[in-house]
């Protein structure tokens, strides 16, 4: 079939939308129709050329929902009509990292993900008859997509499209960092390193848990008004303090319990395991740094009792996980509403990006 998607032909080049070719779904495959993608900033990552494992030409996305059009041979737990939010984690229950219960890295198919292509080696997209990669395993940047069924989280039908594709990454990355990872309880204090459309929903988490302290640190003013509605108690900018670190152990009493970088910045992940206490406090690192970077701090820190930890994906289990998240915003139980400050068509996705790289938007959703 043919299907109109945006394409990455190239690093650092705007996405071009194009009329592309897309092959039916293979063995334990899916073709869904995709209604709504939001943009994160890890596709402005690939697309820069930051990301190591960046393939071109792609198309991008992965942050998407949609209905089931297709099966293809072997799929057992979806059905033509089901609706879906597309996981570039997926959750096949059987690896051994699936088997473990430790983590939520399933690694059944990560090769050929990794790779740009289906389990089988191939690529489902093409122009010309010439192969365009896939992208995490979702290619949401496309209005039609084919992924392996382990990639897809079936969702209730009442859930709004245009909404519900946060929970494909931004959402489910922060607020399962609070609840999956460092498992925050009740009465904790909190920092969070940048206030974006990933560290609102860390501050979400937050608030969910019952957290008593939850300070937000960023350099851009306006995510301060955003951050306290979503739970945030005290607000840092860098820029108007000595030393962020210090101004947190002031205000948290010898250090924060938990702090979460989100990021992406090697001089703020030390920050934020030194902010953290001594003899208990743990650090999660959700941001992505550029390839090759690396992180350092004195050992000291470490043999005094701090963690330094990370967290993909909230390090939920997608197929699982992902629809109580669903059922969480149907219920009133968390805000997705408000994040989504932008909404515009797919040939408008280059906008798309500009607001988020120049801090104006949140979070833009691309609707079909
Ligand atoms: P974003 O651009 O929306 O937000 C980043 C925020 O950080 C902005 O508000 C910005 O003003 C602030 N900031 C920048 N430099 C700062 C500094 N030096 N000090 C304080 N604040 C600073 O990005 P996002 O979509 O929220 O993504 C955040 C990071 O998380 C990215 O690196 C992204 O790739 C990564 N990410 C990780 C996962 C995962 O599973 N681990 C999933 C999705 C995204
Ligand atoms: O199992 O090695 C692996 C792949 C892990 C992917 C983790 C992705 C988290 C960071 C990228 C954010 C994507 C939105
Ligand atoms: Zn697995």
């Amino acid at each position: 079939m043919k299907t109109k998607a945006a394409v990455a032909w190239k690093s650092g080049a705007p996405l071009t939308i194009e009329t592309v070719d897309l092959d039916g779904p293979r063995f334990g495959e899916v073709l869904v129709e995709i209604k709504a993608t939001g943009i994160c900033h890890t596709d402005y990552y690939t697309l820069s050329g930051a990301d190591p494992e960046g393939i071109f030409p792609a198309i991008l996305g992965h942050e998407g929902a949609g209905i089931v059009v297709d099966v293809g041979p072997g799929v057992t737990t979806l059905k033509k009509g089901d609706h879906v939010i597309p996981l570039y984690t997926p959750e096949c229950r059987q690896c051994k990292f699936c088997l473990s219960r430790k983590t939520n890295l399933c690694q059944l198919i990560r090769g050929t993900q990794g790779k740009g292509l289906m389990p089988d080696a191939t690529s489902r997209f093409s122009l010309d008859g010439k192969p365009i990669f896939h992208y995490m395993g979702t290619s949401t940047f496309s209005n039609y997509t084919v992924a392996p069924e382990i990639s897809l989280a079936k969702i209730r039908e009442d859930a709004p499209f245009d909404k519900v594709c946060y929970i494909g990454c931004g959402v489910t990355t922060g607020i399962g960092a609070v609840l999956f990872t460092a498992k925050v309880e009740a009465g904790a204090n909190v920092v969070v390193f940048g206030l974006g459309g990933i560290g609102l929903n860390v501050i979400q988490g937050a608030k969910m848990v019952g957290a008593d302290k939850i300070i937000g640190v960023d350099i851009n003013p306006a995510r301060q008004e955003m951050a306290r509605k979503f739970g945030m108690t005290h607000f840092i900018n860098p820029r108007e303090v000595d030393n962020v670190v210090d101004a947190i152990v002031q205000l948290t009493d010898g250090g924060a319990d938990y702090s979460f970088e989100c990021i992406g910045n090697t001089q703020v992940m030390r920050q934020a395991l030194e902010c953290t206490h001594k003899g208990w406090g743990r650090s999660i690192i959700i941001g992505v740094a550029e390839a090759g970077a690396e992180i350092s701090t004195r050992p000291f820190q470490l043999v005094t009792g701090r963690k330094w930890e990370g967290s993909a994906f909230g390090g939920a289990r997608g197929r699982t996980d992902v629809p109580r998240i669903v059922d969480w915003y149907m219920e009133g139980k968390i805000n997705i509403d408000d994040l989504i400050t932008h909404t515009m068509p797919l040939e408008d996705i280059n906008k798309g990006f500009d607001l988020m790289k120049s801090g104006e938007s949140i979070r833009g959703v691309v609707l079909y």
